[in-house]
């Protein structure tokens, strides 16, 4: 007998994987927690049965999430993480030697427990030394902190269940004010494609641009997120992601990404017009 994974991206369209075992499944306090073994993706975990991270395309969406901001201001040395509990997005930060502290914010430790064990492909820098572990919610996490981070990268789920908060005015004005003047948010941005997304991507941008001087979107493809066609937002008080991307000194560390590029960096704030036209109607 043949076992599928499916996820319905829309009422009228499904994506679905071949499943050789399912590996784990518990509902947590929070979500609902599944991991299954494939020939095409290899490892993935799902929650509340929407795609999270598989290990086929993980270095995409993580190298994304971290090496823009990074070459944008390569000084930075406080980073604060909401989310990301498989430790994708810990682990390519890790890769700095710059970055002094790393305090990850995540709300379910299911979630991390389970990802040590079935992803280490992800999660096998949550024990470097620079990285503080919270489980609690992001939320609530970021309303006490003032003017320390320098990065806050906002790696949550979609604007359903837990990461509802995430996507709050008042929780991007805590952002803003945990971040240094130099500070910089980067956040999940969900996707222009399909309307559902697309809802969600616009309510965001219309909150963020409101509080950041420079607030941009940019691009990139995760073949198994709804369309394959997603983002991420840059809002910062100080950098330009394209006028201020250290080309050379990023260039001279040398550091070996499979997806990111400067080349790319600067063409991924290039956006279709569509989309374009979406975010300046926010
Ligand atoms: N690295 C890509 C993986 C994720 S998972 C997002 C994580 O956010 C989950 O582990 C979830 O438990 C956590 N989370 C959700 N809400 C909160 C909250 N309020 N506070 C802290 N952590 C939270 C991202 C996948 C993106 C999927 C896009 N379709």
């Amino acid at each position: 007998m043949e076992l599928w994974y499916t996820e319905e991206h829309t009422e009228n369209a499904k994506f679905s994987i071949k499943v050789k075992e399912q590996l784990y499944s518990e509902e947590s306090e929070f979500q609902k927690i599944d991991f299954f073994e494939s020939e095409e993706f290899g490892t993935f975990f799902t929650l509340d049965g929407l795609m999270m991270v598989n290990e086929k395309d993980e270095f995409i969406y993580h190298d994304m999430i971290v090496h823009v901001p990074m070459a944008t201001n390569p000084n930075i040395k406080k980073v604060l993480v909401i989310g990301g509990g498989d430790g994708g997005t810990v682990r390519e930060l890790t890769r700095y030697n710059t970055i002094e502290q790393i305090d990850m914010v995540e709300i379910d430790e299911q979630v991390v427990r389970a990802c040590e064990k079935y992803l280490p492909i992800t999660s096998s820098k949550l024990q470097d030394e620079r990285v503080n572990l919270y489980f609690e919610d992001g939320l609530a996490f970021v309303k006490n902190t003032d003017n320390i981070y320098d990065l806050i990268i906002v790696d949550s789920t979609d604007p359903i269940g837990p990461g509802e908060g995430l996507f709050t005015e008042e929780f991007y004005n805590n952002c803003s004010k945990a971040l240094s003047e130099e500070g910089i948010l980067v956040n999940q941005h969900e996707s222009p494609y399909y309307e559902r997304d697309a809802h969600e991507m616009k309510r965001a941008h219309r909150k963020i641009k409101r509080l950041f001087p420079i607030s941009k979107v940019y691009q990139f493809h995760m073949p198994t997120y709804p369309s394959g066609h997603w983002l991420f937002g840059f809002a910062s008080k100080k950098f330009d992601p394209i006028k201020d991307i250290k080309v050379e000194q990023w260039n001279s560390l040398e550091l070996k990404t499979k997806y990111y590029n400067t080349d790319l960096h600067v063409g991924c704030f290039a956006l279709p017009t569509y989309v374009n036209e979406m975010l300046e109607s926010a």
